[in-house]
């Protein structure tokens, strides 16, 4: 039963040529997520899974998701009965896999070893190495998400992490863990799952328990529990343990032109806002007649009023804009402004300004036929993107976000020829004797000086 009222998914219109700096500004700005209340009731649980390992998880899993488990984790050889889907998803999962691997794999570094001699006889180098124990988080919640064990796991195969653990809520109505993600870390080589949400899945990876191997980095999107979770393992030093990126709630920023289909643009807007509650939807509009803005705003509220999601979708454009602008310029100066995670361009040769024009993006979707589902699922691209504006700082997942790059260097007697003096001045200023030293015995013994 559609619902349709009047203003019920309209999105606030701002037109740049009227409205003030602060109007524009106030419309791109995100509701402050303060973490500091949120910590106060994630504290608690991570002591208690720190204390009580094993034990906790169960009464924490029995407490938040209604089962009752025998055993938190999950170990492969996966039982068949747990990953019982259809051939269609199936050949769903295995052709997206097979793109983002090919994707992921093409961004390891070129050689092994990158080597150069920075002036005669110094040889720097550079090798990656994977991060050994990696956990990556599959949220549960309003949407099953094997989309998101496939984005975390397949790069984290691709960089040759050893041990990839998942977790993952059970879901409350079979007690069991989602069968897609189940089928995605068998494909995957995942050695274990642990069947647990929130931040007690972030505490067991990032320290260990009985049957939970201790991650060296916990990666993939969560509700504000999980954040804050990971914010607070990534600043204890007994966890040593680092996190991919700050997250926040979804979203797109979509340009469009005069040429722009207005039932692909609304697509688009509506499959950010289906989302959740506080998903950021943004269209700005590129010399626009107000004829075609209002095919925008019917496109929007005809497809939105069927979606099974509605409730969600007009709650989240109840806080999303349409800016109107004159010039490609001006949308890409708020744009990067904004720094979106994702940027989807439906304008005209919109090829002509990637990359050029795109300063902050995390994912950047070009062209009338590039919908922001394709990366959100099969095209190859990670969909795990910086949000909350960090796009400015930070990249989406990638291989590299598997790797550490280790340097070494390999001096040679004409190497300390070429250096040796600068070390021992430099050394010398700074008041470090043992260092000028370390460079002085060698050029004594090799007559150099
Ligand atoms: N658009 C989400 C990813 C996702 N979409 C998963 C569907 N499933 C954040 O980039
Ligand atoms: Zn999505």
């Amino acid at each position: 039963e559609p619902i349709v009222t009047e203003d019920l998914y309209r999105m606030k219109i701002i037109d740049s040529k009227t409205a003030s700096a602060s109007e524009i500004e106030a419309s791109l700005t995100r509701p402050v997520q303060s973490t500091n209340d949120i910590m106060k009731l994630v504290l608690p649980i991570i002591k208690k899974v720190q204390a009580n390992g094993d034990k906790a998880l169960l009464e924490l899993t029995e407490k938040f998701d209604g089962v009752k488990l025998e055993a938190p984790v999950l170990n492969a050889p996966f039982p068949e009965e747990y990953m019982q889907i259809s051939e269609d998803m199936k050949e769903a999962i295995d052709i997206s896999i097979q793109n983002i691997e090919k994707f992921h794999t093409a961004q390891l570094p070129q050689e092994k070893v990158m080597t150069v001699e920075t002036c005669p006889g110094v040889y720097c180098s550079r090798f990656a190495k994977p991060i050994e124990n990696v956990g990556l988080y599959v949220p549960g919640g309003t949407a099953v998400l094997p989309s998101t064990a496939m984005m975390l796991g397949v790069p984290a195969k691709v960089a040759g992490c050893k041990n990839i653990v998942f977790a993952s809520p059970p879901s409350r109505s079979t007690g069991r863990l989602t069968p897609e993600v189940v089928y995605v870390a068998h494909k995957l080589g995942v050695k274990s799952i642990l069947m647990a949400g929130g931040s007690q899945a972030i505490t067991a990876m990032a320290y260990g328990t009985e049957s939970v191997l201790k991650c060296d980095k916990i990666l993939g999107p969560g509700n504000q529990f999980v954040t804050a979770a990971k914010m607070y393992v990534q600043n204890d030093t007994e966890a040593l343990c680092s996190i991919d990126m700050p997250a926040g709630p979804s979203e797109v920023l979509v340009v469009a032109d005069e040429e722009a289909d207005a039932d692909f643009v609304a697509s688009d807007l509506l499959s950010q806002a289906e989302h959740g509650v506080d998903s950021q939807v943004i269209l700005i509009g590129v010399g626009l007649t107000p004829k075609k803005l209002a095919e925008f705003e019917e496109a929007v509220k005809r497809q939105a009023c069927v979606l099974p999601r509605r409730e969600i979708v007009h709650k989240s454009l109840a806080h999303s804009y349409i800016l109107l602008v004159d010039t490609y310029e001006e949308a890409f100066e708020l744009s990067n402004k904004y720094a979106p995670e994702h940027l989807i361009l439906q304008i005209t040769d919109a090829q002509k300004y990637v990359p050029d024009y795109v300063e902050n993006a995390g994912s950047v979707f070009v062209g009338a036929l590039s919908p922001e589902s394709c990366g959100d699922y099969s095209s190859g691209t990670n969909h795990t993107l910086p949000t909350y504006g960090y796009a400015r700082q930070y990249s989406g997942v990638n291989t590299s976000t598997y790797l550490k790059f280790i340097t070494a260097q390999n001096v040679s007697e004409e190497g300390l020829k070429s250096i040796g003096k600068a070390v021992m001045t430099l050394a010398a200023v700074e008041g470090l004797e043992a260092h000028r030293n370390a460079v002085q015995v060698r050029m004594d013994k090799l007559g150099l000086l």
